[in-house]
């Protein structure tokens, strides 16, 4: 009887100690909670294979698609780097984050948010970013001001280009207008520019995660294809210049509101590109966006090849849309579907709908809830998505109703509402003008509706539902 109970108090003891220890913790009982590897790409919209586009080539994310899940209705909340990751990494809207710019650092607004890295950290996983996860720039004066949050990670690296990365043929596009304007095909290898290095390093990690079996958090932050469009010569020559098309404006002539395209120098200087300097822009992007594959290719490789995507979800986004001169508009920043709208494809060891595609509407808000339920986590504050864990066993099932983003325009801001039928626009509270397109008959969103009185009632609903948002 004694010797009964002292065994079972030596149980009881080892396994409090199992429980308490912060490092068994770790390697122990948290071996059986799933990994995360999260591959951001920077301004990257859905010019994907696996997504539709006819013309640019990326058969590493589209065989990821083939494992994981399409979203086919993922949207952004603020298509600009540094709050739509505030956003996503916080699981708050930008509303609530109150970063709206490229500058502010989340930390003066919300010093005590436990972010989603920080979560797993929280939780004996080994949390490591690579490049750009939360913004950050490459110049000089972005490395000096310290964007990154140190509570978030164990490790935090940047990347920079080698010399020999920054020789090879290039212009800039605008007489050097824009600075940032600027294509160049490198010379040297992958390695010689920051996403090279990062996906190196990334592969790295995880080769000492399958040695020390600790759970990890990888975020791998690729800075392609966001300007400057440097890459690889090889990967320009995958897209000659006369196999591109560009943009054709539609017949009836687009009446957007003034606020719905920012206006100034960028305006100006696109409105004077020639053909010949539409298609570089093009190909220069489209080099970018190969260039992305081929790391978030070498990176799921080794995963594989270190038999840890059997316990590893696999989270691969871009941060907001693009336009590529649709509507003349060279960049990102409005609230039209191809900037709202970005890639997101997720595999997760368990998910029962592998290989499908949802058209259910995600926000990136939901991210954040979503890892949490799928590593057993609890979210330590309100998240405002919802995890769309249960998509990935069953993509039709019925979803949320709407999908917000927005943007501010000088002094004052524009918000829009997407269901599965219906965008909604509105700019300055509608002062500054309103749109409505029906997705249905209309995918590019060329005929606005706003005045059309058989959709008042429309207009109504959708109004009410902008304002349901928070
Ligand atoms: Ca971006």
């Amino acid at each position: 009887m004694m010797a009964r109970k002292l065994i079972s108090a030596g149980l009881f003891l080892m396994l409090a100690l199992l429980i308490t220890s912060p490092n068994h913790s770790a390697g122990s009982l948290s071996s059986q909670r799933p990994n995360v590897l999260l591959i951001v790409a920077d301004d990257l919209r859905n010019e994907l294979g696996c997504y539709g586009s006819s013309v640019a080539k990326t058969p590493n994310l589209d065989r990821l698609a083939k494992r994981g899940m399409r979203f086919d209705a993922a949207y952004c909340q603020y298509p600009v780097c540094n709050p739509s990751r505030t956003s996503l990494l916080t699981g708050l809207r930008p509303d609530t984050t109150r970063i709206t710019d490229n500058n502010t650092n989340f930390r003066t607004t919300m010093p005590d948010v436990v972010t989603l890295p920080q979560v797993f950290r929280q939780n004996g996983y080994h949390t490591t970013s690579f490049g750009k996860i939360f913004h950050r720039g490459l110049t000089m004066e972005d490395l000096r001001t310290d964007m990154d949050d140190k509570a978030s990670w164990d490790e935090v690296r940047y990347f920079q280009t080698t010399p020999l990365g920054f020789k090879g043929e290039g212009r800039n596009l605008t007489d050097g207008k824009l600075a940032w304007c600027n294509w160049r095909a490198a010379e040297g290898a992958d390695e010689d520019q920051p996403d090279g290095q990062i996906a190196r390093e990334a592969i790295n990690v995880l080769e000492q995660r399958a040695k020390d079996k600790q759970p990890f958090f990888l975020a791998v932050g690729l800075h392609k294809p966001h300007d400057p469009f440097i890459a690889p010569k090889k990967y320009f020559d995958l897209y000659p210049l006369e196999s591109l098309k560009l943009w054709q404006a539609p017949k009836e002539p687009l009446a957007d509101p003034a606020a719905a395209l920012p206006g100034g120098a960028f305006r100006e200087a696109f409105g004077k590109f020639t053909d010949r300097e539409r298609l570089e822009f093009m190909r220069a992007y489209l080099a970018g966006v190969s260039f992305t594959d081929a790391q978030a290719g070498k990176i799921i490789d080794a995963l594989d090849r270190l038999k840890l995507t059997e316990n590893t979800i696999i989270v691969f986004l871009g941060d907001h849309g693009y336009h590529l001169g649709e509507r003349g508009w060279w960049n990102k920043s409005t609230l039209f579907e191809l900037s709202a709208r970005a890639p997101l494809l997720v595999y997760a060891p368990k998910m029962k709908a592998k290989g499908k595609a949802t058209a259910r509407l995600t926000e990136f808000i939901d991210l954040y809830p979503t890892l949490v339920e799928l590593t057993g986590l609890k979210a330590p504050h309100k998240l405002e998505g919802r995890s769309f864990a249960p998509l990935l066993d069953n993509p039709r099932l019925k979803w949320k109703e709407a999908a917000y983003t927005q943007v501010t325009r000088g002094r004052f801001a524009g918000y829009s509402v997407r269901t599965e039928r219906w965008r909604y626009t509105e700019w300055d509270e509608g002062r500054q003008g309103a749109e409505l397109y029906d997705h249905q008959t209309d995918p590019h969103e060329y005929r606005n509706l706003i005045n059309e009185p058989k959709h008042k009632a429309t207009v109504e609903q959708l109004k009410a539902l902008l304002k349901k948002k928070s």
